[in-house]
């Protein structure tokens, strides 16, 4: 089988990406990435050389591009997007152009193409918010940042084509991913490194917003289970079902790593900010996947990643990292 993977320069692709040669002998990869400030190739170094893969650095909002690498490909696996929140609060625009027409640019070549599956990672953010209870895939979709609104729009454009073209596209919607490997601008990799070295850990507003932490290697095992049973047409839920506060979330991470919670700043409010996700996952339990992994243990693990890889976060918080920071923090 020969996929065709976008954005695996980035956290979960490139996790995908080593995930997938380890279990499947006969798979060949293209990683088709942009390498944008959260496209890393040290990500997937152990791959060099690896006849099975091959990296192209391309933009999927470039069809010619797309056109050329996409030949004899059998499945496509989309994870390239513009992916952090508050960015797209900064500056909408890169969002509509790589999450939305990106995603427009790979469905019509994968029309031309006849690509067997095209499996699209969208988010849990499609739905908004819930006080209580949890979203399944029938849900109304509420999405309330560009962020989400952008992958909202890629989401149903690809369902539009397995409705108008019968192109045999799956979709899944994750809960927020952590592990190796995660840029340090998400809660976890941010927090983690900024305690390492003694620096405030930014917790916006009360810090009683609510996520349900999913470890990126179950994320990995759900969407090849989905390569494989996923039903064309089809929207399915994957969580971790570990649903916590942010300020939890802090405090575990400083017991973790025996820092004092005297180092958590409660900053101004994001803009918008969802208070709380929470997805009901029986549909693909249903099918015949669940999450493995236990939250406390994850953590650890990705906390332990993190002190052992200094050298991989301390060369991306440098120079146009902190300059970004430098502005968020003063907005703040
Ligand atoms: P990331 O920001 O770590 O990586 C994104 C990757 O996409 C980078 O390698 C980047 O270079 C690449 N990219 C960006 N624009 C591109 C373009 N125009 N053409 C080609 N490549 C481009 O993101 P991530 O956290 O690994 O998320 C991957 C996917 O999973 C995204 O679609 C995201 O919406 C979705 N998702 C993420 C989470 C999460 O918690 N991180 C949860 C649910 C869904
Ligand atoms: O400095 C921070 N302080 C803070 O309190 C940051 C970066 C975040 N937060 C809060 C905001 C959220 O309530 O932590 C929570 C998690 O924030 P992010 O790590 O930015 O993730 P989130 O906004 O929940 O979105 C993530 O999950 C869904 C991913 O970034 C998306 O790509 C994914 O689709």
């Amino acid at each position: 089988m020969k996929y065709f993977i976008t954005g695996g320069a980035g956290f979960i692709g490139s996790n995908f990406i080593r995930y997938l040669i380890g279990k499947e002998p006969d798979a060949e990869v293209i990683n088709f990435d942009k390498l944008t400030y959260a496209g890393n190739p040290e990500n997937l170094s152990e791959l060099k050389g690896n006849k099975r893969y091959t990296f192209v650095k391309g933009d999927i909002s470039d069809s010619e591009m797309v056109d050329k690498h996409i030949r004899g490909c059998d499945i496509l696996i989309n994870f390239a997007a513009e992916t952090h929140v508050d960015r797209s609060i900064g500056d909408p625009r890169d969002f509509i152009t790589t999450d939305i027409v990106g995603t427009y640019v790979l469905l019509e070549n994968a029309k031309k193409h006849s690509i067997k599956k095209f499996i699209q990672i969208s988010t849990d953010e499609v739905y908004g918010s819930i006080e209580k209870g949890s979203f399944d895939e029938d849900s109304t979709l509420k999405p309330t940042n560009p962020y989400s609104a952008s992958k909202t729009g890629a989401d149903r454009l690809v369902f539009s084509y397995w409705a108008t073209y019968k192109l045999p596209v799956v979709i899944s919607r994750a809960s927020n991913n952590y592990g190796p490997f995660q840029y340090p601008e998400k809660i976890i990799p941010l927090f983690v490194t900024n305690a390492i070295e003694n620096r405030e850990l930014p917790l916006y507003g009360d810090g009683l917003n609510v996520r349900d932490w999913l470890y990126v290697e179950d994320h990995c095992a759900a969407i090849l289970f989905l390569v494989k049973k996923g039903v064309n047409g089809e929207v399915y839920n994957i969580a971790g079902g570990n649903e916590i506060t942010n300020i939890e979330l802090t405090r575990s991470i400083l017991k973790i790593l025996g820092k004092s919670e005297s180092l958590i700043k409660k900053v101004r409010d994001r803009e918008g900010h969802d208070r709380r996700y929470s997805l009901n996952i029986s549909k693909i339990k249903n099918l015949g996947w669940e999450p493995a992994a236990e939250f406390g243990k994850g953590l650890e693990l990705t906390v332990k990643w993190y002190i052992e890889n200094t050298d991989w976060w301390k060369k991306i918080k440098s120079g146009e990292y902190l300059e970004y920071y430098r502005k968020q923090y003063l907005h703040r």
